[in-house]
């Protein structure tokens, strides 16, 4: 069922001519970015009172207002199922361990004596997350963007996800529950690109946001595009994605099990396994067949993806080989299931997570690793980061130079000033030493 691309034989090709050979999803934001962009300004002109047309016209649903009521928090966190509280906390808990240990120091340079370079991190004041409806109700992904928003020290925090036509016009109770977990009490009932514009400009309930991250559909993407520049945004979230780079070791069950577990997230989702053993693909596509019918999402997600031109089963001549194809692809996620994955994984350069040997799967990784799962998709991890507290600080220089140390250099900034022909800079230098200004 799943394509098979062979590149064994010849020498492989490097770069975006391998790429060109690996498949991918087709996920065309430029194009939403016209339907979109009348939603934006819409809600920018009229405010709450568009977020409550669109409520009623994409949502099916009859809001007074978009604000959800703080006793909807408690309500929904009291009807959380007990086992599914725990096990939330304790991705909570794991997720602040990892975030915790990324905040960064101020660190003061010295560069010539009496003149020093600091460097502050500040978390940006404002950050609105977002959450899907529908098909995707993650409170996991909750998790992954308010941890390391409040480890950065953001302090306002706020959510929007779509209103639920089954739950009297307010977001998924689990999203709810979440919310009442992390401390996030500011929660708003709106989806789609709407709640992108409502954080990005601000309406009368809800104060305008530095930053908006989360993953969310085509719309939430093209909208987070479109106002990119006014806001700082998280890398555009497409249909997840998982590679496997396995040799003849692996375990045929565990691989087919993993490409299957991100299959379920999406039609579009990718799973790609790359192997230098013929044996191992055929074998795990035998697998394929049995663990799908023991599953849920089976027609509408699952077969899907496997079947879709953005998966594949990749023939490599040997895991070296592998690794210059993983590299391309540059996955959202890479599974490395090969003798000494150690070694592998750390010659892994372009992957939005890595996860090492027969024992750390993605969905691990989903949920309670520690690790983030708001990761790059569609090859941006060749050049972006996943979420972490990193993303929501903005590096301060904080330049001090003394007299003496300025008089030092002056002559230096004088004659770059002058070769760009702009003297006024140079002037703002001499003004501090009685230097003579030039035609005077
Ligand atoms: N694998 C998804 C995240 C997720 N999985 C949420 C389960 N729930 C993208 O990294
Ligand atoms: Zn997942």
């Amino acid at each position: 069922m799943i394509s098979r691309i062979d590149l064994r034989g010849d020498a492989l090709p490097e770069g975006a001519a391998l790429r060109a050979l690996l498949p991918r999803a087709d996920f065309d934001v430029a194009a939403a970015l016209e339907k979109v962009r009348p939603i934006c300004e819409d809600v920018h002109h009229r405010g709450t009172a568009a977020l409550i047309e669109y409520a009623e016209r994409f949502d099916g649903v009859a809001l007074e207002r978009i604000r959800v009521p703080a006793a909807a928090l408690t309500e929904a966190l009291e009807g959380l199922d007990p086992a599914v509280r725990a096990a939330l906390e304790e991705s909570i808990r794991r997720a602040r361990i990892v975030h915790r240990a990324q905040r960064r120091a101020e660190h003061t340079t010295q560069v010539v004596p009496g003149g020093t370079v600091t460097e502050k991190w500040v978390p940006v004041d404002r950050v609105g997350l977002y959450a899907p409806g529908g098909r995707s109700v993650y409170p996991s992904s909750v998790i992954m963007n308010a941890v390391p928003a409040q480890e950065a020290g953001v302090a306002s925090v706020a959510l929007a996800s779509p209103p639920q036509k089954e739950h009297g016009g307010l977001p998924h109770p689990t999203i709810l529950a979440a919310c009442a977990l992390l401390g996030v009490d500011e929660v708003y009932a709106a989806g789609g690109a709407q709640a992108v514009a409502m954080f990005a400009y601000g309406t009368e309930e809800c104060a305008p946001a530095n930053m908006v991250t989360g993953p969310g559909n085509i719309w939430v993407a093209a909208a987070k595009r479109y106002f990119t520049g006014l806001i700082g945004i998280d890398t555009e979230a497409g249909p997840t994605e998982i590679a496997v780079l396995a040799d003849a070791g692996a375990d045929p069950v565990h691989v087919a099990a993993d490409l299957i577990s991100q299959a379920e997230h999406d039609p579009l989702a990718a799973a790609v396994l790359v192997t230098d053993s013929v044996e191992l693909a055929d074998a795990v596509e035998r697998e394929l067949a049995p663990q799908i019918a023991a599953t849920k999402h089976v027609k509408d997600r699952i077969v899907p993806a496997l079947t879709g031109r953005q998966s594949a089963i990749v023939l490599v001549d040997s895991v070296e080989d592998g690794l210059a194809v993983v590299n391309a692809y540059g996955a959202e996620h890479l599974e490395i299931q090969t003798a000494d994955a150690t070694a592998v994984a750390a010659e892994v350069r372009n992957a939005g997570a890595v996860f090492v040997g027969p024992f750390s799967p993605v969905s691990l990784g989903d949920y309670c690793a520690g690790s983030n799962h708001v990761l790059p998709t569609g090859g941006c991890a060749c050049h972006s980061s996943g979420l972490s507290v990193q993303s929501f600080l903005r590096g301060i220089h904080i330049v001090d130079y003394s007299r003496e140390a300025l008089a030092d250099v002056t002559h230096h900034v004088v004659t770059l000033a002058e070769a760009e022909d702009l003297p006024a800079h140079g002037a703002a230098l001499k003004a501090r030493f009685d230097w003579k200004v030039p035609g005077k």
